[in-house]
Order: structure tokens, then sequence, then C-alpha cells
């Protein structure tokens, strides 16, 4: 893992790492953490239910367990700060982690559907927000809070959306939200809110900081020390994006075919429809070979075998969703004061050796000698 602050926890897979599977294992599955992380016994965690409720209630995680169906879902989670460093490299973002392509990462959620934990409830039809909250204070917090946010009552009551304490058929750890955390698939990671405490039905979006204030997309001119809460608009559904797992950013790889890997994603109701790969600056591109379809919530691997030349050799993927939306081409036309959703073309730089001679700079075997 890449490491970005040991407290509170932040940290990434290397690209190989995250390329090895396409159901991330929890081990290598990124970590993002506002605050410290709180210790919850399963056993004493109890969920309330409120607001625009006809029955608000306390649940148990033997509630959860014995009262509704047992559901599952493949989803990918993507913060909305991954791929930062491609804009950071565009101009300075202080204060933020400079995440490369691997704050996301797919699992198999499996808990219950909060459809049905809401209808149980009595949600209101009046209700078009739904808030959640947890009880880690994040300092950053202006002022400092503990982490929540909202999703629309459409999205809280559609059935991917879930409660879960299930993670790769694992308990869920708590390092990514055990007991319980909400997961909204195709919403930006930020929603799923971890160490889920409360749940409230009411009629206006979250007025916590994480959905009033930061992961809201301002104009490349903000002035921060200025900006207000409500400036912006709010993130919800991922943008599409994709980015290059293999081979590694400033590899020596050898020349010739070589292939290419790595992941595509777009949220809601947007799946992948095509990614091409360029060695050459965008002058001409390979179609990739999609990977696996684990169903609308997961990214889509993909694969593309091009020809490497030697030397210092540029590889660009591009990727569209089923809309026909094609990602930006450029980082710099999407830069933003807080460094959210980079989704520009992603691109590793690598040193092809040459294909060629590269055979006979091998010593030579002499007769009788162990071949290395
Ligand atoms: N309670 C709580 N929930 C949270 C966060 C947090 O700091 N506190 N971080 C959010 C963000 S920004 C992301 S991207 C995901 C990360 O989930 P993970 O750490 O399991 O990968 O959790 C979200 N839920
Ligand atoms: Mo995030």
């Amino acid at each position: 893992m890449v490491v970005h602050e040991q407290e509170p926890y932040n940290a990434e897979p290397t690209r190989s790492a995250l390329a090895e599977n396409v159901v991330t294992p929890v081990g290598v599955f990124y970590g993002r953490n506002h605050g410290t992380m709180p210790d919850m016994d399963p056993d004493r965690w109890r969920l309330q239910v409120d607001g625009m409720v006809d029955r608000p209630m306390e649940l148990s995680l033997a509630d959860l367990k014995d009262r509704f169906p047992h559901r599952e879902v493949v989803a990918t989670l993507q913060c909305a700060g991954n791929r930062r460093a491609g804009l950071m490299a565009v101009r300075d973002i202080p204060h933020q982690h400079p995440w490369g392509p691997g704050a996301t990462s797919t699992a198999r959620w499996g808990g219950v559907s909060l459809a049905d934990v809401l209808a149980h409830c009595g949600l209101s039809p009046d209700a078009t927000d739904i808030e959640f909250a947890a009880p880690d204070v994040a300092a950053e917090a202006v002022p400092p809070q503990p982490y929540g946010g909202s999703i629309s009552a459409a999205k809280a009551t559609a059935a991917e959306t879930m409660l879960v304490w299930e993670m790769n058929g694992e308990p869920l750890t708590q390092a990514h939200g055990g007991p319980v955390r909400v997961v909204v698939p195709g919403h930006i990671g930020a929603r799923s809110v971890k160490w889920l405490q409360r749940i409230t039905a009411q009629n206006r979006p979250s007025d916590n900081f994480f959905q009033a204030t930061a992961y809201r997309l301002l104009p490349a001119d903000t002035d921060l020390d200025r900006a207000q809460v409500g400036d912006g608009f709010p993130l919800t559904s991922v943008a599409l994006n994709s980015a290059i797992l293999r081979p590694d950013d400033h590899a020596v790889v050898p020349g010739g075919p070589t292939t290419v890997t790595g992941y595509a994603f777009a949220g809601d109701d947007r799946g992948i429809a095509r990614v091409d790969v360029s060695v050459d600056g965008g002058r001409s591109w390979t179609q990739a070979e999609l990977g696996e379809d684990l169903g609308p919530w997961a990214w889509r691997f993909w694969n593309a075998t091009v020809d490497l030349p030697p030397g210092e050799v540029t590889i660009t993927a591009r990727a569209w969703d089923t809309t026909a939306a094609l990602q930006p081409e450029h980082a710099e036309s999407v830069w933003n004061p807080k460094g959210y959703i980079n989704n520009a073309w992603p691109s590793v730089t690598v040193t092809a050796r040459d294909a060629v001679r590269a055979p006979l700079q091998e010593p030579v075997a002499t007769s009788g000698g162990r071949h290395r």
C-alpha cells in the first residue's frame, strides 16, 4: 500500500497490487478516513432511524439480520480524490492527499437493502433526502464535526443501496466501516458512510460539512479562503473514469508486443462501452478488450496488446461510457481547487528496452556451462 497519512489512515494499493484481482482483496482495498476510526462493539451497536418516517426505530445488528432478506452487490467504491496527483501536476492543491489511481476498489458487499429498512420504518413519500451520520470526528471539517452526508430518497430506496456488514464474504472490518456501513453503488465513495449510527429521512440535503462544503465541485478560480457553504455543486454520481495499472508508471519493460491493463468505471446508470490505448501520443489507437462483467455497479478491467517502440514511451488510454461520453483529454481542463474527479485520459511513461538487441546483452553461455 502507498500510505498517504497514518492518522487518520489514508492509503491506496499500488497499480500492480490493484491489477491482480477484479474483486479487490480486503487487505488491498483503499482506505479513506477523515478522522480516527471508532471502535464499536457489534453486540452493542444500534442504528437509529428517525425523521420523516411513521415508525422511528432503533435496530440492532441481530434485528437487521432477522427482519430483512440478505442481499449482496458487487460494487466499486471510488473516492472523489482518486487520481488527484494528476491535477497537482498541473497546479498545486494544498492540504490534500496526492492520490494516484488506487483510491478505488471493488468488493462483494453483503447485508440488507436500505429500501427494506426504510419501508419497515414507514418512510414518508415527502422525504427527498436520506441523511447518514457516523461518530468519527473530522478535525479538518469547519467546524470540526462527525462525518456524515446524504443521498436522494430515490437512490436510498433503489435496490442496489445497502447497509452492509460483510465484505467479500468476511465480516466487515473496522477499517472499512464495521460493524455496519452504507454502500451507495455508483455514487462517490464519500456517500458510503462507514460506522453508520443514524439514518434520518428529511426534505433537504444534509448540512454536514462533507455534503454542504466539501465534496463539491468548485470553479477553477475559486478562492478557497472565501468559499461559502453551498458553493459549487455536490458530487454525486461517479464520473466516467479509467486508469492504466500495467505496466506501472516509470517501469522498464521489454519492447515489442506488450499487454496494457487497467480499469474503467462510470457511476449509476452508465456502463463502460469502449476503451482505447495509444502508444504514439494519440495519433493511432488500439481498442482494448473489456474483461469480466461483474454487473452494473462494478468497474470493468480491460486489456490491449500494443507494440512498444524502444525508448521512452507514453501509454495513454481513453474510455467511453454507454451514453457515448468520452473522458476529457487534458487534466488542465478539469483542474479544480479541491482536486476532485480527475477523469482526464490516464497515461504512464515507461522505458522499453530494444527488443532486438536486448538478447545480445545476455551473457553468452559457454559450452558445458549452466544457462541462466
Ligand atoms: N464515517 C465515515 N465514513 C466515510 C468516510 C469517513 O471518513 N468517515 N470516508 C468516506 C470516503 S471519502 C470514502 S472514499 C469511503 C472510503 O471507504 P473505504 O475506506 O472503505 O475505502 O468512505 C467514506 N465513508
Ligand atoms: Mo472519498
